[in-house]
């Protein structure tokens, strides 16, 4: 089968390409390093079986970021028997570098001059048929996000695949690229192909940056930003979460209660109280996680994130980091996992490590549903988004004083720069891609961890069968007894620690477990847990589960992206004793406060 890899700098739109092309979902971001592994799909081109292959951005062939290896190591062992060059076609002056680059390496390319529609706008004019001559390569203008042009390209990579000759089993290995060659040639190649408008018009991104870079304002409205995020997500997304739990509510009151006379009370337990209330409870959330996905989305794709990280550089640079390290902690918001992987784009090994150290303290979707629940059960509806705000606070917090504590033995001087993109606005199609994708994610992990969870939460709960379920005399409860002189300075009572022992494997089963355990779900659960829990032991109760380890995907992923089992186990107990410390400090003083 023949092999198209997709090489361009950082940011230039591969993986939109990657995804109009296949009709693949690979994750698209308005920042550089995006994209930091590889991802492949088979399409049909011309009758013919083809490969695609997107990868991470390279600046040239010779790149040695780790994210940069990725894509160097691919091309010099997996033959490619044609590259499609992915340029912005609104930054061609410094781009067209690369295409030069693997000209001289006599694999076959095709360029693709992608954002024709931002270079229009500029007013950067192409001659493409000139293009074409000097590079001897065909050549696409074309928009990755609007569509216009892909179809043109579809045919021309077909032409080309055809007329190059297999094997051509060539890897880039070989080449010695002479760099003064490929500047002066870039230079003549520029001059009669590329006419550049004389001046740039001040461009609504610099307006814009006047204010969001502001040296005062700018951090300010940072916080402003991701309070009104929040605002946002909880107050659009609490109504429809209530909407969900009224049709599972009468689902549950008008067709599964009448099963109730006919399955022996023990299954009808098992079923409805425990797996149905579990998995409904987890499933209520779903709104509110895609909105939450769906507002980082257009965060993301604005181009506003490359903006915090620019922001946070100087107080970064103080813990031995760079602003990069806040935008992963940023991204993790989202979901741990997917942020740790991004650390790849650190070249350097100690600060990929503390990046990863903090990462796990980032407040993600899982653990936000857990918060909305709690927060909207003990909490007024105008207390709430500031609670949630103070969590998110402490979450930053943890992992500022994380890397405080170890920039010393893991800090490194390497130089930040990180090129800020023009700002974009996501497209509809974008957006519900986006949402798409997550609540497919979330989907998933329910069918794997969350069944499971809720099924083991179930039995620990109610057996030995003599026992009244969900009392102390369970086996739940005696775990729970057995763990009390731990949990218990921190106000968490033996019951709920089940819940958060099962919250190790994935956040999302703590809900779950919680509806479980007091035998409800929706307002019932609610009522139930604020009856429970003054606001001081849900705090604490939310505090620990913040700060405690994410789930075993992350545990999972840090260990194969730091490849060291000691550093896992460390980030682990790390993460176990800084819960445990910070839920004792704020229960016993606010109970000795009297609160
Ligand atoms: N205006 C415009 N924006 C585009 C176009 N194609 C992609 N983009 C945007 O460019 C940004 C980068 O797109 P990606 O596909 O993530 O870029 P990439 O080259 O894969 O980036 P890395 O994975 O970080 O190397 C996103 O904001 C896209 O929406 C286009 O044709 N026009
Ligand atoms: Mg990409």
């Amino acid at each position: 089968m023949k092999r198209i890899a997709l090489v361009g700098m950082p940011n230039t739109g591969k993986s939109a390409l990657f995804n109009r092309l296949t009709g693949g979902h690979a994750r698209v971001g308005n920042w550089p390093g995006v994209t930091v592994d590889l991802y492949s799909a088979k399409i049909l081109l011309g009758g013919e079986m083809v490969e695609i292959v997107d990868l991470p951005g390279i600046y040239d062939l010779s790149g040695f970021a780790e994210d940069e290896q990725v894509t160097r190591h691919f091309l010099e062992n997996h033959p490619v028997d044609l590259v499609l060059v992915v340029i912005n076609a609104a930054q061609i002056d410094r781009q067209i570098r690369l295409a030069l680059e693997v000209k001289n390496t006599t694999i076959p390319m095709v360029v693709a001059l992608n954002m024709a529609d931002e270079a229009k706008r500029y007013g950067i004019e192409i001659d493409v048929t000139r293009l074409q001559e000097k590079l001897r390569a065909p050549c696409a203008l074309l928009s990755a996000k609007f569509g216009s042009g892909v179809d043109d390209l579809k045919v021309m990579l077909q032409h080309a695949l055809r007329a190059c000759h297999p094997p051509s089993l060539q890897s880039l290995q070989q080449h010695f690229i002479n760099e003064d060659a490929v500047d002066q040639e870039a230079k003549e190649l520029l001059k009669v192909s590329v006419r550049l408008p004389q001046v740039l018009p001040r461009s609504l991104t610099q307006k814009i940056d006047a204010l969001t870079l502001h040296p005062i304002w700018g951090l300010p409205l940072f916080f402003l930003i991701l309070l009104l995020l929040f605002q946002a997500t909880y107050g659009l997304g609490t109504p429809l979460q209530d909407g969900l739990g009224f049709l599972s509510d009468h689902f549950r009151a008008f067709a599964l209660a009448p099963l109730a006379n006919i399955l022996p009370a023990m299954i009808y337990g098992f079923l409805v109280e425990g797996v149905y209330d579990g998995i409904a409870t987890v499933l209520s959330f779903v709104p509110i996680i895609v909105l939450f996905f769906v507002l980082m989305g257009f965060v993301e794709e604005s181009g506003y994130l490359g903006r915090a990280a620019f922001l946070m550089d100087a107080f970064m640079a103080r813990l031995g980091l760079d602003g990069r390290a806040f935008v992963m902690l940023l991204m993790g918001f989202g979901c741990n996992v997917p942020a740790l992987m991004g650390t790849r784009v650190m070249r350097s090994r100690t600060s990929r490590l503390l990046t990863m150290l903090m990462i796990p303290f980032s407040l993600c979707s899982a653990r936000l549903q857990v918060f909305v629940f709690i927060i909207g059960a003990v909490f007024t509806p105008r207390q709430a988004p500031f609670a949630l705000l103070s969590l998110y606070m402490a979450s930053f917090a943890a992992a500022f004083l994380t890397a405080f504590l170890f920039k010393r033995r893991l800090s490194s001087d390497e130089p930040f720069a990180m090129e800020l993109p023009p700002y974009r606005l996501p497209t509809a199609g974008q957006v519900l891609i986006r949402a798409w994708l997550e609540i497919r994610y979330f989907l998933k992990r329910a069918s794997t961890f969350i069944i499971i969870g809720v099924v083991f939460v179930w039995l620990l709960t109610h057996l030995p069968p003599a026992a009244p379920p969900g009392s102390e005399a369970t086996w739940a409860g005696m775990i729970g007894n057995a763990l009390a002189p731990v949990m218990k300075p921190i106000g968490i009572d033996p019951l709920l620690t089940i819940a958060l022992i099962f919250g190790f494997v994935a956040k999302e089963i703590l809900i779950g477990s919680l509806a479980i355990i007091y035998g409800r779900e929706g307002d019932g659960l609610a009522q139930l847990v604020a009856m429970h829990m003054d606001w001081v032991k849900a705090y604490s109760f939310m505090l620990f589960t913040l700060l405690y380890t994410p789930c075993l995907s992350t545990i999972a992923t840090l260990r194969s992206e730091s490849q060291s089992l000691r550093f896992t186990f460390f980030a682990l107990f790390w993460a176990l004793g800084i819960a445990w410390i910070v839920s004792f400090v704020f229960y016993q003083s606010a109970r000795w406060l009297g609160l």
